[in-house]
């Protein structure tokens, strides 16, 4: 039967059906992404009966980025740990809420890819019901790199070679790209599966929705608020969740752009690069958008040096970042 919309197709038996379109293809992938699959099933399930397990609030410890810990965000890393730790072909993992790698196995062991996440973004939101996300990127390190495994994550010769998110809203989506464009799907709970629900989405070229939190706007650089004062006098629409995941997933699916600036106190901005910046661009970018880190620099072109660097984010419809580069290049 060929490929019709009308098709059930299951993230797993997608993915496999993607990788047998690649002779070579090992299965390393799927491998991968159904640990990913198991362990935000899972980690919807805590979220979603939070309140009532009263997870909810603060543990009183603080992360490598100083940022308080939500008790979920630590509950949410050990599940993927604990998923992603058993296939044999991850010789790295890379949290936001671990400073170090946790080293699985070495290159010659096997360990050929590294997954870089963040386990509950958005996580200060889950007082209040508002949609968060899990958000990865898996990285294909480079044959015969040696060294740390930060070095080897780090190295040029290491590639991003998918990314996704998977955003416990009013349904549970799981977005993907695996470099051959962006694939939708949503939880049946009643089959305990991600069911495909559309393929090789498209990010609308254009649309006037800026996202950005106009509370520091006095502390943006010069040319970021130059844009808005254009955009408030050409009729745009503000819309900003505070969660990047749910932000993203919007901006995706109807257009916009959305925007975390440098500010006077964050040179680099608020977001990091590796597992939540790098990621989303991937996937934004294999839609059709564009995703810049300042005026004339693509953001997957900006060479890493540190796995919880931060940078600045402009990502969305390739014309709508088109309008806020013009801006900045102005500057
Ligand atoms: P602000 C959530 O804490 C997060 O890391 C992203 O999910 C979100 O886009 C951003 O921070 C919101 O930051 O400074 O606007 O509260």
């Amino acid at each position: 039967m060929p490929w019709t919309d009308d098709n059930l197709m299951s993230l797993q038996s997608h993915v496999l059906a993607e990788e047998r379109q690649y002779p070579g293809a090992t299965g390393d992938f799927s491998w991968i992404l159904s640990a990913i699959s198991l362990a935000t099933k899972t980690i919807g399930n805590k979220v979603r009966r939070a309140r009532i397990e009263d997870v909810i609030g603060e543990l009183g410890e603080t992360n490598v980025q100083g940022e308080t810990q939500q008790k979920l965000d630590v509950i949410a890393n050990e599940i993927i740990k604990s998923c992603l730790g058993s296939r044999a072909n991850i010789g790295a993992l890379v949290s936001e809420e671990e400073e170090t790698p946790t080293i699985l196995r070495s290159h010659e062991d096997g360990g050929r890819y590294a997954v870089l996440f963040d386990p509950l973004d958005g996580s200060s939101n889950l007082d209040v019901s508002v949609g968060v996300g899990t958000i990865f990127s898996v990285v294909r390190l480079g044959d015969g790199v040696k060294g740390t495994p930060e070095h080897m994550i780090l190295a040029p010769e290491s590639r991003q070679v998918a990314a996704g998110y998977v955003l416990y809203g009013s349904s549970t989506v799981f977005v993907l790209t695996t470099g051959r464009g962006v694939d939708m799907f949503v939880l049946d709970h009643s089959i305990g599966s991600f069911v495909l629900v559309k393929r090789d989405l498209k990010i609308p070229k254009t649309r006037k929705v800026y996202s950005i939190n106009e509370a520091y706007v006095d502390r943006f650089p010069d040319g970021y608020r130059r844009y808005l004062e254009w955009a408030h006098s050409d009729g745009y629409s503000s819309r900003y969740i505070g969660s990047m995941v749910a932000d993203i997933h919007r901006t995706l699916l109807k257009g916009g752009v959305f925007i975390y600036p440098p500010t006077v106190d964050h040179a680099e901005g608020k977001l990091r690069y590796l597992y939540e910046a790098m990621p989303m661009s991937m996937l934004i970018e294999q839609a059709g958008g564009r995703s810049i880190a300042g005026a004339g620099t693509r953001l997957l072109d900006v060479k890493p040096t540190d796995l919880h660097q931060r940078i600045p984010v402009v990502m969305g419809s390739s014309d709508e970042v088109d309008h806020v580069e013009r801006f900045l290049s102005e500057s």
